[in-house]
């Protein structure tokens, strides 16, 4: 027994951006110290990735969680009870280990995260330091470069148009809260550039504006105008981010383009994403082929990896031997960070290292449904992972991160270090645009 020891493990069911319920778990120390975390949810999901629990049935469309929420209560806090709150691998171990399955299936991923993520919090608070810092130990960390949505799109937009988000990299900033300034002002500019159209129809799931495109180009290129409105200059102070989520519209190497009107082959889809790398400074593109279709992933990442950034969300699902293998067949060069897909910290860390190890790129990512729990803002700096994704730059589930990062920043203070480009893994985003980044 000792102050850090897990006392209680409450749960409770709270609500999340879209109105579903979710997992609040609350771990109380010996010591008095609590910690609380809240499970977040994706709508386009990897196959592979932890799957939540929900109830099923009619009531809130089968979402509810109360199934969860006594697995928390009852499986969880009886593993847990007396494990030191400050050994986070072995009380994850624990987890791994009370549900039992490869998929977090049997208690559901939005136990296992919401418990990992809380009894973090908890030990944190025991040791009197923000989580960030907790998590950082004695290494040297630094603020995020963040990729930001500026128009949603498909699952998180009724399929309006395919891709799924439309994002910004603010790569000529100097640090994080300039580099925020320079977000606010493209997402104002997108906003009016849309009104005067007559496209302007409200925000999509991650609060990017509703995609009234006629094609997935046209959202290209009012993108492009939203950079220069704002005074920027595409490619040197902002670069453009694309997640493609293309295991929503590919199966088999077929991709379906609803809004195009097309139905694309692996050769062919590889053929509209290279056309997009060269008429649009586009520095990061993630899931650009369906989880399924390692051909046309290895095929693009032999092709495009020294240039630009290739991410894998579903394709990787947060896993360490997902991010090894990608590493061998050279498919992508980053790896999306989502706890929940993991299911519990230590093994979205080990996702995380594993990357470091490869010098990929590591962007700790959000969910789709999301709520005013801010883990993520310090597992981004805390891991130092050099890259965050939020969503977009309105609604406060998304605004609490970034505003949780600038107060982090804050108490950086002069020792602040800001990722920048330099979190990206190829070269020099410079050098591939042509001009050098001004700031
Ligand atoms: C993604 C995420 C966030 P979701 O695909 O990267 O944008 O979406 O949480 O729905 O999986
Ligand atoms: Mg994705």
């Amino acid at each position: 027994m000792s102050a850090t020891s897990i006392r209680a493990i409450r749960a409770r069911r709270v609500w999340d951006s879209r109105g579903r319920p979710t997992v609040e778990a609350q771990v109380e120390l010996d010591g008095g110290a609590i910690g609380r975390a809240i499970a977040p949810a994706g709508a386009s999901r990897g196959s592979r990735e932890a799957v939540d629990l929900r109830d099923g049935g009619t009531r809130f469309g089968g979402y509810d969680v109360l199934a969860a929420c006594e697995f928390v209560r009852n499986d969880l806090a009886n593993a847990l009870r007396g494990q030191d709150a400050i050994d986070q691998s072995t009380s994850d171990a624990r987890i791994v280990a009370v549900d039992g399955t490869p998929n977090k299936s049997r208690i559901g991923g939005n136990a296992t995260v919401a418990v990992s993520m809380a009894i973090a919090h908890a030990a944190a608070a025991a040791r009197g330091v923000p989580l960030w810092k907790h998590l950082a130990g004695d290494h040297a960390v630094r603020l995020p470069l963040p990729e930001v949505q500026i128009f949603g799109g498909g699952a998180h937009a009724s399929r309006r148009v395919d891709v799924q988000d439309f994002m910004v990299m603010p790569i000529g900033a100097w640090t994080f809260g300039d580099a925020i300034a320079i977000v606010a002002e493209v997402y104002r500019a997108a906003g009016e550039l849309m009104a005067e159209a007559g496209k302007l129809a409200g925000v999509a799931d991650e609060g990017g504006y509703w995609p009234m495109f006629g094609s997935n180009e046209e959202a290209l290129d009012m993108l492009m105008r939203a950079i220069e409105r704002a005074g920027l200059s595409p490619g040197n102070d902002v670069a453009i981010s694309l997640d493609i989520a293309a295991s929503e519209f590919g199966r088999n190497g077929v991709y379906k383009l609803a809004l195009d009107d097309r139905e694309l082959d692996r050769d062919e889809m590889a053929g509209l994403l290279t056309d997009w790398l060269a008429r649009y400074p586009i520095a990061s593109i993630e899931d650009p082929f369906a989880e399924d279709d390692r051909v046309g992933w290895i095929r693009f990442g032999e092709a495009h990896g020294r240039r630009v950034q290739i991410i894998g969300d579903d394709y990787l699902t947060t896993s360490a031997p997902h991010v090894d293998r990608a590493a061998i067949e050279h498919s992508c060069n980053a790896v999306l960070i989502k706890p929940n897909q993991a299911g519990t910290l230590t093994e979205a860390h080990a996702a995380l290292a594993a990357g470091r190890r490869h010098r990929f790129g590591t962007i700790v990512s959000a969910r789709s449904g999301e709520t005013e729990d801010v883990t993520i803002a310090h597992l981004a700096v805390g891991w130092d992972a050099g890259q965050l994704k939020v969503g977009s730059f309105a609604r406060s589930e998304r605004m609490a991160k970034w505003n949780e990062v600038l107060r982090i920043e804050e108490a950086l203070g002069s020792s602040a270090v800001f990722a920048g480009a330099d979190a990206l893994p190829i070269q020099r985003v410079a050098k591939v645009f042509g001009k050098p980044p001004t700031g």
